[in-house]
């Protein structure tokens, strides 16, 4: 069963109209919630006139922060491991001064979603415009606006990271190419915008909250403390999403206020946003500016890498900073450097809040190193492909320590992987051996060929913990519960995969719920490819012991020893005698029986089993793109794509594939299209899709995916998480595509994305 294609079970739901999703709750006398937001960057909020809004119809009150007051200060900045971020009060509504445009003054409650809006168009909110910080690198001068006035600074956190001896790297070097690289601000857009809904229960004093999330658990704690309410009286249920991608992953004012307006209305309250308001509503990510030096060697050898980073943050840090920790440790990548030297500083400035997007600082941080070797590679005078032989961790080396600590505060060690394997295959499936010729055939017709190479490790299964329940029913069908939430990864398959292999049933016995605090009592979330890695594993012991359970149980009832009770396709029986048996139904009913229970310690076959693993493991993978250029327009086609990924043993293949082709996609968009832009003032200047160029089916070849799988010594069915990894190489191997394609002597790419007007009629 783990190692089968099989088909996506969750797919008949969602492709014949039968998903659940938040807004199809048939939650009775819901009140709809309109938000009125900040069209100013940085300003004081004057007043607040509700009257005219109060007087439409449908519209069952107008509330800003003096009416809300558990909303003061309900989202401080999370405690997230490795850096520090400054402290700040952020509430859920506007306290008397907007942060950015888009931030939430006051919202309009009313019977329907249509009068919600009508009426938060006719509040009116008098600003007293501030001047706005809009630049990061303008945003250190001294005398720059504040964001946060009281921390004296607009950095709100700093990581450093040192290994080897940088500067004895750079006197040694035979090359030292130094070259200041910006990544765009980009957000997600998955296909359900979010949404929230809230339903008090007067009689037990409880409140049950539904939300898009990709942490329940986290806005339960973040709910019950604003209300005042133990956690367990607050329920999250996050149904199917329909994609998060990262940014659902912090928890959001709009999940507070439908909890405070359900408690105070006592009846159902629900918003869902707009795709356009999702622009200013839903967090941004990336926007990163590096300076990065990469020394090496005569022969190629990277000697020393260093890197002076800076992330536009937004105004404020709804994850932490997370994403400077995970950028620095993915600088070095898949390569031996003996010298790392990195800086890391986290800026606010008067934009959207940053949070991770689906690979969280890994693809800038491969972009700047995998541009970098590609620049010092034709220094060098080497094919791209070559340099990157000469400097890739062998299999051999496997564990490979590199003398950093992880973000989790561990040692990080590579565990497995066999990189230059990856590259071969990824190289001979893009056809590298005879492109060459191919290019300077093109080239003799005038057209424009180029072929890109990236690699990428990434870190999956970060702790600190996830747990799985598995449970026979009376009917002996099993039952998967895990905390942890899906946003379309395909939990509901390969999670019963994991059970009927360990179990001994088929998969159709299987069914898999979760992202429901009622129903699991914690869970992290789902966020940083972990769940397959550590709920798969919590899936798997606990399986065991009910399949240990059930034995022990059939052994009674067969008269025979435990060892000899074999389960297969959903039934105990007798080695040798596949006659003499029960079925999982059968053991069920008497695992209930009082000196059976006596002997199993608990009734029934069931077990909860949590894992915690010590640290993350490894994947990598090698993509390669083919582009063509067009000479005239500077328009990017992309011919090909091609990607190999290790992610240890796959649980299913088909899924694996599918995040992969994903991901690949995401990564072409943020390579060519995608990027949030901001006038001087502080407004999003590409708020609707039409302006924010995301990828169409008509721009993106088909990915070619292939696997070569190291399995992972960390756990032990041997997996790595691979639900980001696809997204993280895809900007580095386009630009490097495009600047093979252009050739010596046209402009250098150092920035994503790519802009055709930089590259036409140059070349
Ligand atoms: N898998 C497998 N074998 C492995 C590793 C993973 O079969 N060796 C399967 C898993 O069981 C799961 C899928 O691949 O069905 C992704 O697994 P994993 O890498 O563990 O990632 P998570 O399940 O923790 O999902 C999070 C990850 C992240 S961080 C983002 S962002 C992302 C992604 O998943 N967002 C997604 N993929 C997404 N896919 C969809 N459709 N929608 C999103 O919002």
């Amino acid at each position: 069963m783990i190692g089968q294609p099989a088909r996506r079970r969750e797919d008949l739901r969602f492709l014949t109209g039968r998903g659940r999703y938040v807004s199809d709750l048939p939650l009775e006398h819901a009140a709809h919630v309109a938000v009125v937001r900040s069209p100013h960057a940085h300003a004081r909020i004057v007043s607040v006139d509700a009257g005219t809004a109060r007087a439409q119809p449908g519209v069952l009150g107008v509330f800003s922060l003096a009416d809300l007051p558990e909303l003061r200060g309900a989202l401080p900045p999370p405690v997230v491991p490795g850096v520090a971020v400054k402290p700040y009060r952020q509430s859920a509504l506007a306290d008397g001064v907007v942060r950015f445009s888009g931030e939430a003054v006051a919202v309009v409650v009313a019977t329907d979603s249509y009068a919600a809006t009508d009426g938060a168009v006719a509040v009116g909110v008098e600003y007293e415009p501030l001047l706005a910080t809009v630049d990061p690198e303008a945003a250190l001068e001294a005398g720059a606006q504040l964001v946060h006035a009281d921390w004296g600074t607009n950095v709100a956190a700093t990581l450093t990271l040192e290994m080897g001896d940088f500067e004895t790297a750079l006197r040694r070097a035979a090359i030292v190419v130094t070259r200041r690289v910006r990544c765009a601000r980009l957000t997600a857009l998955p296909l359900e915008p979010r949404t929230a809904a809230a339903r008090w229960d007067r009689a037990t004093a409880s409140l049950h909250v539904w939300s898009s999330t990709q942490m329940p658990y986290g806005v339960r704690q973040r709910i019950a403390e604003a209300l005042g309410l133990a956690p367990e009286a607050v329920r999250v249920t996050a149904p199917d999403v329909g994609g998060g991608f990262g940014t659902k992953g912090p928890v959001y004012p709009e999940e507070l206020i439908v909890a405070t307006l359900a408690r105070r209305l006592g009846r159902p309250v629900c918003w869902t946003d707009t795709r356009s308001a999702s622009f200013f509503s839903t967090t941004h990510a990336g926007d990163q500016l590096h300076t990065a030096t990469l020394a090496l060697a005569g022969d190629g050898r990277i000697l020393g890498l260093a890197d002076d980073f800076l992330i536009d943050a937004g105004a404020y840090l709804p994850r932490g900073a997370v994403v400077a920790g995970v950028t620095a440790t993915h600088l070095v990548g898949l390569y031996r450097v003996p010298a790392f030297r990195c800086r890391g500083r986290v800026v606010v400035t008067h934009k959207v809040p940053s949070a991770p997007y689906r690979g969280a600082g890994r693809p800038q941080a491969t972009f700047v190193a995998e541009r970098l070797m590609d620049i010092a590679a034709g220094e060098l005078g080497l094919d791209p492909a070559d340099l990157r032989r000469r400097n890739l961790i062998d299999a051999a080396e496997m564990p490979f320590d590199r003398g950093l600590l992880y973000r989790d505060g561990m040692p990080m060690v590579h565990d497995s992987g066999d990189y230059p394997t990856l590259l071969e295959k990824a190289l001979e499936s893009a056809g590298h051996r005879t492109f060459r010729a191919r290019q300077a055939a093109a080239r003799r017709e005038g057209r424009l060929l180029g072929l890109g190479i990236a690699a990428y490790n990434e870190a999956t299964g970060i702790g600190p913990h996830e747990g799985a329940t598995v449970g026979v029913e009376s009917d002996g069908r099993v039952r998967v519960i895990v905390g942890a939430p899906c946003q379309g990864q395909g939990h509901e398959t390969t999670l019963a995969q994991v059970c009927a292999h360990r179990l001994g049933v088929g998969l159709e016995c299987v069914a898999v719920t979760g992202g429901d605090t009622g129903r699991f009592p914690a869970s992290a979330g789902t966020y940083a490819s972990r769940v397959a890695v550590i709920v798969g594993s919590a899936v798997a012991q606990a399986a065991d012991v009910v399949r240990d359970k059930a034995r022990r149980v059939a052994a009674r009832a067969l008269e025979c020893d435990a060892d000899d009770i074999v389960i297969a396709d959903g039934r105990a029986h007798v080695k040798g005698a596949p006659d003499r048996g029960l079925g999982l139904a059968a053991l069920a009913a008497l695992a209930q029986h009082p000196d059976v229970v006596r002997s199993l310690g608990e009734p029934g076959l069931a077990a909860t089993r949590y894992v915690s693993p010590e640290s993350v493991t490894w994947a990598s993978g090698v993509h390669v793109a083919t582009v063509e250029v067009d000479r005239e327009t500077g328009a990017v086609s992309v011919l090909a794509y091609h990607a190999v990924h290790d992610a240890g043993h796959e649980i299913n293949p088909l899924i694996v594939a599918g995040q992969t082709q994903g991901g690949a996609v995401q990564g072409i968009g943020a390579a060519l299209g995608e990027e949030i832009v901001y006038d001087a003032s502080g407004q999003v200047l590409t708020g609707t899709l039409m302006d924010y160029a995301l990828p169409r089916a008509d721009s993106v070849p088909a990915i070619e995916v292939a696997s070569y799988d190291s399995p992972s010594p960390l756990n032990p069915l041997g997996l790595k998480g691979t639900g980001e990894g696809s997204a993280v190489p895809g900007p580095a191997a386009i630009a490097n595509a495009v600047a093979d394609a252009l050739g010596a002597g046209a402009p250098e790419i150092t920035e994503v994305p790519i802009r055709a007007r930089l590259l036409a009629r140059r070349s």
